[in-house]
């Protein structure tokens, strides 16, 4: 251990030269034990057994523990005068860490966590109760994205919501101890703790959420309005509720986060064809065995991030990386980007499938890994994302770019669709984009009641399904009740990973896309705008990127785009076109919007 307790002598006031040593040697100790606990992670996360979750849970407890311990020794240093703004900010970021400091109530905190993530990991539905038929959530995906067999839609949904009723009482211990962590180190709950990490107030932060949504709403309004009313038509009853809203197995998606699968089902008939990413990635890539499929997607991302001046990655990362989901064993495949060691051992976790949603998320995550790479030259601490939603928008920022114009450069597809087609490719994007906003709001809401007591464990369900219902228009196709844990049923729940940070990277990442546009010299509508191949706009982001988590995101946000906050305008620029001919439709067609939510 490089702490020394000698340098603290009792009673003499410490000095900033003191300080910095004892940030030095705790930063070193932390990043040793954080390597620990992601290697453990890792394998845990790609081989669920009993072992790997003990390994993971006991070297998160370390992790945990070392942390607690250097943040009460901080306190030693409160009030110290003469410290750097860089020192400053790493007290202030350290003691955004807090876990029970009773050895035993941590161990089970790191075993609940590790054996929630594990559940899920091996989360299967039969179908029809036929034990040879057992699909993963990855395979239940791409059912849902082709089906538009109502009852199979529902069978799913229904199989797949089964997973997480073993949680709820895991989930319940978990909010507990997590709790009883956060308290003792001064934080009102877990959900204060999470929003304490945006350079502002925890209730600052709330407020510009709902500042920005309440910008944003009317559009989602309009959008589900359309929406519904294409379902209906395709659906009939099964689809048609009184209430206004849209059964939630509908949408081509198992959390209704994401509506794009559903494209072709709203699609104006008059529309322009515009272009068939999925055939074209198939035909492209053939018929070779998934890793080779999965590693060719993983390649498109790289190629881009490559044409803006970044790096390739590194052979390892083409070695242990996970592409797909292996025969012989259960694996998280909710994808991720991992850096083992803080350095160079990038690696993606996934079960790629070769469509255009797996499409996007490569370049998502691959988004991660080039912003790992780019800070770890960074003091330990600064290791990370301006905040956690700039992480979150980087590889989406890149993806925008993924325009006609960029498939055709690929030579994916022969012809760029007319002018006449920007209506059809902007109701594409934001089936995904516009859409996922409520539900990005909604589950930290959600969880932000649990962690204050709010909402009761007796109530999980019920709150649950009240959010979705006020804050998506979505309802769950047959009735829920307590017996069920729905909010299980989605990764980041019994992953216990934060969700605010996707709602911010859907705003962040039109803030981004637009400077990176700006700084290649595009000029034109900026939904036609692609980067790809620009240095300029490759410079750009790497500045943001190597910045890591070293000054408030404000100021990062600031260099970047020249706005220092959370600003939905670029989002409504990309999107003017569509939000007018929404209305007009729906105007048109006489289509109510709105949703009424039964008190
Ligand atoms: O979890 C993710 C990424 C990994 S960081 C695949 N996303 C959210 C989700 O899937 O729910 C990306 C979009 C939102
Ligand atoms: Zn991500």
């Amino acid at each position: 251990m490089s702490f020394v307790p000698a340098l603290f002598s009792q009673g003499a006031p410490p000095s900033p030269a003191e300080a910095e040593k004892w940030m030095a040697a705790t930063e070193a100790d932390l990043l040793t034990a954080a390597n620990e606990a992601q290697r453990a992670a890792w394998v845990q996360e790609t081989f669920i057994n009993d072992d790997t979750e003990a390994i993971a849970a006991k070297a998160n407890e370390r992790f945990a523990a070392r942390a607690n311990r250097a943040v009460i020794e901080a306190r030693r240093f409160d009030g110290l005068k003469g410290l750097s703004t860089d020192m400053q900010r790493k007290f202030m970021l350290l003691k955004l860490n807090g876990s029970p400091t009773d050895e035993k109530l941590l161990a089970e905190l790191t075993q609940v966590s590790a054996s929630l993530d594990g559940m899920y990991g091996k989360g299967k539905y039969c179908v029809g109760g036929d034990k040879t038929k057992c699909l993963g959530i990855d395979q239940i995906d791409v059912v849902m994205a082709k089906s538009h067999d109502a009852k199979e839609l529902e069978d799913l949904w229904v199989g797949w919501h089964k997973v997480s009723v073993p949680m709820r009482p895991k989930y319940e211990r978990l909010v507990e101890l997590s709790n009883q962590g956060a308290k003792e180190f001064g934080f009102k709950d877990t959900g204060d703790l999470w929003r304490a990490g945006y350079d502002m107030k925890p209730e600052e932060f709330s407020a510009e959420l709902d500042r920005v949504w309440g910008q944003l709403q009317p559009f989602y309004q309009e959008l589900h309005a359309y929406v519904r009313a294409g379902l209906i038509k395709k659906y009939g009853a099964a689809a048609e509720r009184k209430d206004g809203m849209i059964p939630a197995h509908l949408l081509g998606n198992m959390w209704a986060q994401e509506w794009g699968n559903v494209y072709d089902l709203v699609a104006p008939a008059d529309a322009v064809k515009t272009y068939d990413l999925e055939a074209a990635l198939k035909t492209r890539i053939g018929n070779v065995p998934p890793l080779e499929a999965g590693k060719q997607m993983a390649k498109f991302g790289e190629g881009f991030f490559h044409s803006l001046g970044f790096a390739e990655l590194p052979d390892t990362f083409w070695q242990r990386s996970q592409f797909t989901r292996p025969a012989d064993r259960d694996v998280v495949c909710h994808a991720s980007a991992w850096d083992l060691d803080n350095d160079l051992d990038l690696r993606l976790k996934m079960c790629i499938h070769v469509d255009d949603v797996d499409f996007v998320t490569v370049h998502h995550e691959l988004g991660h890994n080039m912003y790992q790479r780019a800070y770890r030259k960074q003091p330990f601490l600064f290791r990370n994302g301006a905040n956690d939603g700039f992480h979150e928008a980087i590889g989406d920022a890149v993806a925008l770019s993924i325009t006609p114009e960029y498939l055709k450069t690929l030579k994916l597809i022969e012809t760029v669709p007319p002018p006449e087609a920007d209506i059809p490719l902007q109701l594409r994007t934001a089936l995904d984009k516009i859409a996922f906003l409520p539900f990005g709001l909604l589950m930290d809401k959600w969880r932000w009641q649990v962690f204050s007591g709010e909402t009761k464990p007796g109530d999980y369900n019920k709150a649950w399904w009240e959010l979705r219902e006020k804050y998506q228009g979505v309802a769950p196709p047959i009735a829920r009740t307590e017996a069920d844990f729905d909010p299980g049923a989605k990764y980041h729940i019994p992953g216990n990973v934060p969700y605010a940070r996707y709602f911010l990277a859907r705003i962040y990442q039109f803030q981004f896309y637009k400077a990176m546009c700006e700084a290649s010299g595009y000029k034109g509508p900026l939904n036609r705008c692609s980067f790809y191949g620009s240095k300029a706009a490759g410079d750009r982001l790497n500045a943001m990127l190597e910045k890591g988590q070293s000054q408030p995101w404000q100021k990062t946000l600031k260099e970047m785009t020249g706005s220092d906050h959370l600003d939905a305008g670029p989002m409504l620029e990309y999107f003017a076109p569509l939000t007018k001919w929404l209305k007009e439709q729906n105007a048109k067609n006489g289509t109510k919007v709105g949703w009424t939510v039964e008190k």
